[in-house]
């Protein structure tokens, strides 16, 4: 068990700044107009810092230093970038601890997490990359004696990025990491809940960098996301955020012509078959764990397993130890290593949980546990908590239908696989869901069933750099993650070259 100090502190791992400004060109910028906004952090609902605020004029100056930068970068070796990367992610890990106390305090999410997960997951995407980039081939083919078909990689120039607040850093990198890779020049925009942790990360690693590859101008969606998303100077435009965002994300996209990848909302079932049941069992115990992951990340994760579908003949003694389980998710400082779960990113976001705790309740679900907001006290107390929340009731009452982004889950029953199946994708969204089962074959049946990006089977919450990630339905479009990623940022090249010296 440790605690770590919190920024401000003597002793704390990290400095936070009282201001910040831009990233552009590899130097500092003020915003061009002088304004800033304040940045809070959810662990004690107080100012900790000033941070630029964006618009079109500082996006311009971004897209200026991007286009500079892109040509040479767009010529480095794939070897060389690879390094580079190799290098960013070296330099992550020496400082893991400072990382995550930072991405900790400026998002609310407990430590625990931000140490074992966050930060680990973006050290191994940019590892992952630099190896892809390097084992990427090109195609050959020959089409007649003396005529060849080569087709090269090329990146696409300069591409805009825009990312929400709950994996801040690790939402940075896996749009940021097969970007580099592929030689893309980068203007991002963070979600203006959590921008301080990407700077303080960008002052630890943007010299390894050319100036000018990664731009940083942060902002608000309206004033400083749109002008990126809209500008004819980005090649391609990778979002991630609430699927209404990304419906206006794709209409800018279309003026321009230019490709997207939407990763958005989503209402992930997590279906339990009866044969999970048993006294005393690893792998019941295993499936327990999996139901209780509706409270990771505070519930602030697009593919929270937020609806929750038991067979009818084992709910009432599943839900008897869930509920149990639940109940013993520590909270506390989210400092502390002890700590299960944090803050919620933002007091808007701990209205709109609120309020849908009180939609659940109008609707008439049977509120199990939790229901209501979580005092912890002291320097705490105006922190944004919620406690873990167990609602019982129907797939068609908006608490099964709606993106809540909270702790809270909603859990149904259902009498055999066909109507298990029927209710997961009863829903507008397809981004993830899970499947829990002793028996392979029901569990393969069910998630070939379930339209769904990705479907964890007796596990969840796992995400591995090579495993493909994205939605179906209203859940996004492309994939990220995965070889197949550098594809969103690559575009082919194809010479027809004829080798013959005559004309017949
Ligand atoms: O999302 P927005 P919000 C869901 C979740 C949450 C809800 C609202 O349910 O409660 O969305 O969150 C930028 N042009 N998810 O309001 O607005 C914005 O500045 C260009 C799911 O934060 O989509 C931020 O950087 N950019 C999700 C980013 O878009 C615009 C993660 C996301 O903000 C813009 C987050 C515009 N017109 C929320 N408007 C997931 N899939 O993981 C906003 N932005």
């Amino acid at each position: 068990m440790a605690v770590y100090a919190a920024p401000g502190q003597p002793d704390s791992l990290v400095t936070y700044q009282s201001r910040y400004e831009h990233y552009i060109g590899g130097e500092w910028v003020a915003p061009v107009k002088g304004q800033y906004f304040e940045n809070v952090t959810p662990i004690t609902g107080k100012v900790f810092c000033e941070v630029a605020r964006g618009t079109a004029e500082d996006i311009d100056a971004a897209l200026d230093a991007a286009h500079a930068a892109a040509p040479a970068w767009g010529r480095t070796t794939p070897a060389e970038r690879a390094v580079i990367l190799n290098t960013i992610a070296d330099r992550m890990e020496a400082n893991l601890e400072m990382l995550a106390v930072a991405e900790t305090w400026d998002n609310g999410k407990a430590v625990r997490e931000t140490l074992n997960a966050d930060i680990p997951l973006a050290i191994d995407h940019f590892r992952y990359f630099a190896g892809a980039i390097r084992a990427q081939e090109g195609g050959l083919s020959q089409i007649t004696e003396d005529m060849v078909a080569y087709h090269f990689h090329e990146p696409l120039g300069v591409v805009g990025q825009i990312i929400p607040w709950n994996f801040p850093i690790l939402m940075a990198t896996w749009k940021l990491a097969p970007a580099l890779a592929a030689g893309n020049a980068i203007v991002l925009k963070p979600a203006e809940q959590t921008p301080a942790s990407i700077l303080v990360l960008f002052q630890l690693i943007g010299d390894l960098l050319p100036a000018g590859v990664v731009n940083i101008v942060n902002g608000f969606g309206a004033e400083a996301g749109k002008p990126l998303a809209t500008s004819p100077r980005i090649r391609k435009i990778a979002f991630t955020g609430e699927t209404t965002t990304g419906r206006l994300i794709m209409q800018y996209a279309s003026e321009n012509i230019i490709p997207v990848t939407l990763e958005l909302g989503g209402k992930s079932p997590n279906v339990f078959f009866e044969d999970v049941m048993a006294e005393n069992d690893a792998y019941f115990d295993k499936a327990q764990e999996g139901f209780t992951m509706f409270a990771l990340n505070q519930g602030e994760v697009c593919t929270c397993p937020s609806r929750a579908l038991l067979q009818a003949s084992i709910a009432d003694d599943f839900l008897d130890a869930v509920v149990e389980r639940t109940e013993r998710i520590t909270r506390g400082n989210p400092l502390d290593t002890d700590t299960m779960i944090g803050a919620q990113a933002s007091n808007d976001q701990f209205e709109k949980i609120k309020s849908y705790l009180d939609i659940g309740r109008q609707e008439g679900a049977q509120l199990l546990t939790g229901g209501e907001p979580d005092d912890r006290g002291g320097e705490f107390s105006d922190g944004f908590y919620i406690r873990p929340t167990i609602f019982r009731g129907d797939n068609s009452m908006r608490i099964f239908q709606e993106e809540i982004f909270g702790p809270v889950v909603s859990v149904t029953t259902f009498s055999d696989f066909d109507d298990a199946i029927r209710i997961a994708n009863d829903s507008l969204y397809g981004l993830g869901a899970g499947v829990w089962s002793r028996s392979g074959n029901v569990a393969y049946r069910a998630g070939r069933a379930i339209q769904a990006g990705r479907v964890w089977v007796n596990n969840y919450h796992a995400y591995p750099a090579h495993a493909a990630f994205g939605g179906y339905k209203s859940s996004g479009i492309g994939r990220e993650n995965h070889l197949m990623m550098l594809d969103h940022y690559q575009q082919t090249k194809n010479l027809l070259v004829s080798y013959k010296e005559t004309a017949d």
